[in-house]
């Protein structure tokens, strides 16, 4: 028996995980860190079946070839060397406009995610770049570039000093945060009501989160900017305002709000106008206050104007960029922030002409992209960490989609409903044999903070790391042969970053010799020499040899205001009136007069599940965790339904049970997404397979700003089954 510490990967909570192993290497045990200063012994019933994932029988050991319908196991040379032909051919015929790219969720959660994909994409030599991110946070990033210059500076809440959290679309106590790392949420809300702050949930379901805040209320699926615009509507009528920072723009969302007064905004979003006049006191008159606002508000038809008004919000009442506001955190590897101003639309994808947002294009456009034929039709697609026939939006039809291709390989541990579709599947090691470090979560933390994990099992003899798969892919997208030398690309990458850093004035290191620093570095693989050079290079100096000495990981204090280091925009000011959302408010306005859907479909998540890929774990099936179509005992009624209900939307239809509960608003159902385990050879997720949710989701419709897909507020009608 041996105990070991770990961070847990599965989520953006990035609990510190204690370990007990036997001597086989058997996981016998996961419980909570007590020991980590920023998770304090925190664990959710993901986190203590890892060791239950890593043994899953269904995982895939070794590389997946496909002939026809016909899957065998291969060699690795032999796997790498089927991919370089692969994409050879495609490039050959096609060029490499024909080439794409998706990214998955997993890969923000993975060191070699970070490490390998920008290079990865640059190699593949396309522009054809889709993630996850199109289907989640897109909108939060189009908001932020627009206003500070920097796509990636998110204002967190500061959630331990907070006096007042007005939160929605967000359903911690389930999905344990998002945009927001806090190990232990619940606990943090809880404190937060401890020490007599009060927190109001906005969510057209009364959820776990919900039921523990002072308030609740109903919204209307995808009308949060008509509520949010109601408020700032009032903190200008009533001389509420406290701007701490410098703006551009401010008179302009003034005039823009007039035309939200609460009494306009309130029929159309569901909350009434006095409590929306009193949400605009109330966050006005809190010693500090924050709103948050997450996926539910995120993947919905006005995502960015969303976003952008939570920060206008945050912004005039004082509350940006202080303590107990929202803040951003200070990561241990920021090597350097964008210098360019940002803009989107610099490329525009090939079919629908829809802009690219920070390098990518909407995974809502996927399907359009490979199914329509022309110069640049999508032929050859590398996956890594996604499954988009669960994830992206009329995920059917992208199946069929995948089926054409005349190539594509997938980075994942599982046969699945996408990677089927692939001819070469390269499957990662188990999370025990990985090192970790949150090398973009952290930047979302609600206090600054570092660990590292080196990998708790050596690596199984002949198995590369996951990093070392994704740096051979990028080799072999860059042209060179399938079995060189992977670590000729950290070499390459390592030297570009330490003379850079080295040239840069005013650096840490300027003038010094890079060699001199290369020497100086530590790190069992590539991947971990490149971290330490980061952390080294990063503002606290800090070094791999550092976290290694310190196991539970380092507290590195309290959020701090850094607006000036962080803004980036050609003013210098926080851009509240950006010409883009300016223009996107005619489409909020037009939609005011539209008549509202009789009955529109959400998500939601729950807590033992983690989007499409945790449902082969035993213990994590079944329970509460199950794929049921939430609906007002209301609406059963009226509509005559019975035990199972078909749904048809514009995309397609299902026949799901239902779950009437009075937790949610009537004229709403909702359908958790990542179901619908069909034809893999997954066996304990087949025995409870569920439906895909994003059957019904609409590929034509998008968050405008962003691409971002729309899976709330998705317009149904229900029949009985
Ligand atoms: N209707 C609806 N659809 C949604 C959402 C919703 O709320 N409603 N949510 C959206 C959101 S927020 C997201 S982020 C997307 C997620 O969209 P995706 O990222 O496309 O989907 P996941 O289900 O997270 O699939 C992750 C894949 O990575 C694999 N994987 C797991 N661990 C690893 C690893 O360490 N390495 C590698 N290489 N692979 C790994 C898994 O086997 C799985 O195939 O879904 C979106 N789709
Ligand atoms: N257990 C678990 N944890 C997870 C995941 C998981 O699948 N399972 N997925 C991970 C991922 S990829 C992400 S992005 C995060 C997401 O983390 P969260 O943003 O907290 O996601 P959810 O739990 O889906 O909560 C979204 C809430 O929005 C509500 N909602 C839906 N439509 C609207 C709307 O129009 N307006 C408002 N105000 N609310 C609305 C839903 O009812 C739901 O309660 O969770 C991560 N953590
Ligand atoms: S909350 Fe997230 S990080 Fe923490 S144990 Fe659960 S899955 Fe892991
Ligand atoms: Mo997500």
């Amino acid at each position: 028996m041996r105990t070991a510490h770990r961070t847990c990967p599965l989520c953006e909570a990035v609990c510190g995980l204690r370990l007990t192993l036997d001597d086989t290497g058997r996981v016998t045990s996961v419980k909570g860190d007590p020991d980590d200063p920023f998770s304090r012994g925190f664990i959710c019933p993901k986190g203590a079946s890892l060791g239950r994932l890593d043994e899953d029988p269904d995982r895939l050991r070794a590389p997946m070839v496909r002939t026809g319908d016909e899957w065998r196991e291969a060699g690795w040379d032999e796997a790498f060397r089927a991919v370089e032909a692969g994409l050879r051919d495609v490039i050959d015929t096609h060029g490499r406009r024909s080439l794409a790219v998706y990214l998955g969720n997993p890969n923000a959660h993975s060191m070699a995610g970070a490490l390998y994909g920008a290079p990865l994409i640059r190699a593949l030599g396309t522009r054809n770049v889709f993630s996850a991110g199109s289907a989640d946070q897109m909108p939060k990033h189009v908001a932020c570039g627009l206003m500070l210059g920097d796509p990636l500076a998110v204002a967190v809440p500061d959630l331990d000093r907070t006096d007042y959290l007005l939160m929605l679309g967000a359903n911690p106590l389930e999905s344990n945060g998002s945009l927001c790392t806090a190990p232990d949420f619940p606990g943090r809300l809880k404190a937060l009501r401890g020490r007599g702050g009060r927190l109001v949930v906005v969510d057209p379901r009364r959820t776990r989160t919900a039921a523990l805040a002072d308030e609740h209320l109903f919204v209307r699926p995808g009308t949060d900017a008509y509520l949010l615009f109601g408020i700032v509507h009032v903190l200008f009528a009533e001389d509420l305002t406290t701007v701490g920072v410098e703006v551009e723009g401010l008179a302009e969302v003034g005039r823009l709000a007039a035309d939200f007064a609460p009494g306009a905004v309130a029929p159309v979003c569901g909350v009434p106008a006095e409590t929306i006049e009193r949400l605009a006191r109330e966050l006005a008159a809190a010693p500090t206050a924050a709103v948050y606002a997450r996926i539910g508000t995120c993947t919905a038809e006005f995502g960015t104007l969303t976003q952008w008004l939570v920060d206008v919000v945050n912004v005039l009442t004082g509350n940006f960029d202080r303590p107990g506001g929202v803040m951003f955190a200070k990561t241990a590897v920021e090597t350097g922030r964008r210098s360019r101003p940002y803009v989107t639309g610099r490329w525009r994808s090939r079919v629908r002409g829809l802009p690219e947002t920070n390098g990518e294009l909407p995974v809502a456009t996927l399907a359009d992209e490979i199914e329509t034929p022309g110069d640049g039709q999508v032929m050859g697609l590398v996956m890594v960490a996604g499954n988009p026939v669960l994830s992206a939006p009329n995920g059917p039809r992208l199946a069929r989609a995948f089926a054409g291709l005349e190539f594509m390989v997938c980075v994942d541990p599982y046969l699945n409903e996408t990677t089927r579709h692939a001819n070469v599947i390269l499957p990662p090691p188990p999370v025990m044999r990985s090192p970790h470090y949150d090398l973009l979560l952290l930047s979302f933390a609600v206090r600054n903070y570092a660990r590292f994990s080196p990998p708790v099992l050596p690596p199984e003899p002949g198995r590369p790391s996951e990093s070392e798969i994704l740096a051979r892919l990028t080799m072999i997208a860059s042209g060179q042969a399938a079995d060189a030398d992977p670590a000729a690309l950290d070499e390459l990458i390592i030297d570009q970053m330490l003379r850079r850093a080295t040239g840069t004035p005013g650096s840490p290191v300027a003038g010094r010799d890079p060699a001199d620093l290369r020497a100086a570095l530590d790190g069992g693989s590539g991947a971990e020499r490149r971290l330490d050079a980061m952390l080294r290079l990063g503002p606290y100096g800090l070094s791999l040899k550092e976290l290694l000495a310190n196991p539970h990981g380092i507290d590195l204090g309290p959020l701090q205001p850094r607006l000036k280091e962080i803004i980036r925009t050609v003013s210098g000011r926080v851009e509240l009136a950006p010409p883009q959302l300016v223009a996107d408010v005619a489409r909020l306005r037009e939609r005011q007069a539209a008549p509202p859907a009789e009955i529109v479909l959400i998500g939601r998540r729950h807590l033992r599940s983690n989007n499409s890929w945790l449902h082969n774990v035993e213990p994590l099936v079944g329970g509460t965790n199950r794929c049921t179509l939430q609906i007002n005992p209301y609406d059963v009624d009226r509509l005559g339904l019975g035990g199972h209900a078909v749904v048809r939307s514009a995309a397609g239809e299902l026949v799901v049970p239902l779950e009437p509960t009075e937790t949610i608003m009537p004229g709403v159902v909702s359908l958790p997404h990542g179901w619908g385990h069909a034809g893999t050879p997954q066996r304990v997720a087949a025995g409870h397979a569920g439906v895909n949710a994003n059957t019904l989701t609409d590929d034509s419709v998008i968050d405008v700003p962003s691409g971002n897909a729309v899976f709330n507020g998705v317009p149904v009608t229900l029949h009985r089954a």
